[in-house]
This record gives structure tokens, sequence and C-alpha cells, in this order.
């Protein structure tokens, strides 16, 4: 993900960067794109998905044609957990992004990629934004969780706690597989909105899969440009808010603040191994870079 700190309020944008989605811009070709997109993910999702993920997929309606209208969508997603989606022309600063968040508002890109970037883009999409994280925020749970990381990014304050913040982030919210009762399941938006992502990170021999610990997330480094080394996996939704509501977050980033990170493909030996990986295509791509 792009630095989102270096970034100037585009014209036209609210004092929150928030913009009109402007719902009949789209053209007919964006709600083509979106449709493709939504089909061949929610195809492919069936099983490899946490259920919340579809139940939210589900009452939110999101497999009605077309790109979603944010004032509908939020209007049922309110009822459900008080949240709703607004627009925002990309990538927002992180103490705007966490105030959005700590108000239950999900910002969510307004424009939609172009046909010959289906599979990779920099900046969130929205299909990125509301296929990938809107139908968790359908969850109480994680409806809470979220709520809770942006009153936490409000806290942070310096900047070493922000890169930690971001860490958490990526490896639940962007990058994170849950414990589900027949295997491990997918719910990080960046995953189950990619196609060859879901696959990777679920059934690839290459990466890690290790227990989710706060700590050992906090210390770990992330890609923004490749699949990840290592996917974190969670118990449960009520785990992780219990682990966010139930931690002082001063003594550990200060507590982080003298401990060295870890390696992107370390594995520990107080790790819970789900599968020790082989890294073999981080090493491929390194060779090809
Ligand atoms: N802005 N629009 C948008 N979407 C994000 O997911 C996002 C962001 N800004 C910052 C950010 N994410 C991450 O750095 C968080 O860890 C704060
Ligand atoms: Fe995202």
């Amino acid at each position: 993900m792009a630095d989102a700190a270096a970034l100037e309020r585009p014209a036209g944008a609210a004092d929150d960067w928030t913009i009109a989605q402007d719902w009949a811009h789209y053209s007919a070709q964006d709600h083509a794109t979106w449709d493709l997109l939504f089909d061949r993910q929610a195809r492919m999702l069936h099983g490899r998905v946490a259920p919340e993920f579809l139940e939210g997929l589900e009452f939110l309606r999101l497999a009605e044609p077309g790109i979603p209208d944010f004032a509908a969508l939020s209007d049922r997603l309110m009822q459900r957990t008080g949240w709703q989606v607004v627009a925002v022309p990309g990538l927002v600063p992180d103490d705007v992004f966490f105030d959005h968040l700590a108000n239950r508002r999900f910002v969510a890109g307004n424009f939609i990629r172009r046909p010959d970037q289906l599979d990779y883009l920099r900046e969130p999409d929205v299909f990125h934004d509301v296929f990938g994280h809107v139908p968790l925020l359908a969850n109480p749970v994680f409806a809470d969780y979220l709520q809770a990381y942006g009153r936490g990014g409000q806290r942070a304050g310096g900047l070493g706690a922000m890169a930690r913040l971001a860490r958490l982030y990526w490896y639940t919210v962007e990058f994170g597989l849950v414990q589900g009762s027949g295997g491990l399941r997918l719910y990080g938006a960046g995953i189950v909105s990619s196609h060859a992502e879901s696959v990777f990170a679920l059934e690839d021999s290459s990466p890690h899969r290790l227990g989710f610990d706060l700590r050992r997330v906090m210390r770990t480094p992330y890609r923004i440009d490749d699949f990840q080394q290592t996917y974190f996996v969670i118990e449960s939704f009520d785990s992780l808010l219990d682990v966010t509501l139930n931690t002082d977050f001063a003594p550990l980033y200060a507590e982080l603040a003298t401990t060295p990170d870890l390696a992107i493909d370390a594995v520990l030996a107080e790790d819970f191994v789900h599968h020790r990986g082989t890294q073999a295509y981080a090493h491929q791509r390194a060779t090809t870079r």
C-alpha cells in the first residue's frame, strides 16, 4: 500500500477526505468490471472464506449486479452494526483513516480498476474496499474490532506506534486467516478480493501459516507489493476482539520500541505452526526481480 502519510488532500474532497460517490458517473464498463470480479470471487470463495463473510455478502445484497450505491448499502449496514460506507478518492492519511474507523465509517475508493488491471492495482478501488472489507462489517464482533482498531489508532500518537498498528491491520484486516470448523478460512480483504492470493494464502506450500499473537505480528514486517510470506491465523473474531480490547497498548509499544523486528519469514520456537512454508515463491520472485 502506498505511503498514506505523504498524501495531498485532492481538490473537491471535504476536510475528512470524503467525496460524493456520484454513482451516476459509473460507465457500463465499470459496472461490467465489478460484475466480472464479483462473479469470479464469489464462485471461488465458497469453502475457502469464513462463513461470516458470506453472511455479510448475503445480508448486504452485494450479489445484485453493478457497483453498489453506498447510500443504499450504508442504510442496510447501519441497521445491523451502525457502520456506513463513505467515498474517498483513494488512500487517506492514517490519522484521517483512524478517525473514520473510530466513528464506524469505512472509507471506500469510488473508482474501479480498468479491465487490464483485473489482477493487481496499487491503490484500493471500490472492489477491494467494498467486496473485500464491507461484508465483515455486517458481523457485530468484527465491526467492534475495527472500531476498536480505529480508536487505538487515534491514541497511537508517535510514528512507532503507527507502524505497529499498520502491521496489525495488515496481518488481520487485510491478510488474515481464521480457524474454521473444517480447516483454515480466509477473511482478510486483500486476500478475498484477489483471485490468485485467495488460492495462494490457503493452499500454496510456500507461505508460513502461524498462530496469531499480537506481539509477534507487531514485530513482523509485511509485503506491500506481492503475496505475503507469512499469514497469521486467529482462532475466532471473538478472540481477536478480546485481545484488542484487553491489551494496554502503551506499555506494549514501549516494550516493542526496544525489541528488534523479526525476519518476514521467521518461524520462532514459540510459534504455533499451522504450516511451515517452503518460501519457494518468495525466493523465486527474489531471483527474477
Ligand atoms: N486509506 N482509503 C484508505 N484505505 C486504507 O485501507 C488505508 C488508508 N490509509 C492508511 C491505511 N489504510 C493503513 O496505513 C492503516 O494501517 C492505517
Ligand atoms: Fe484494504
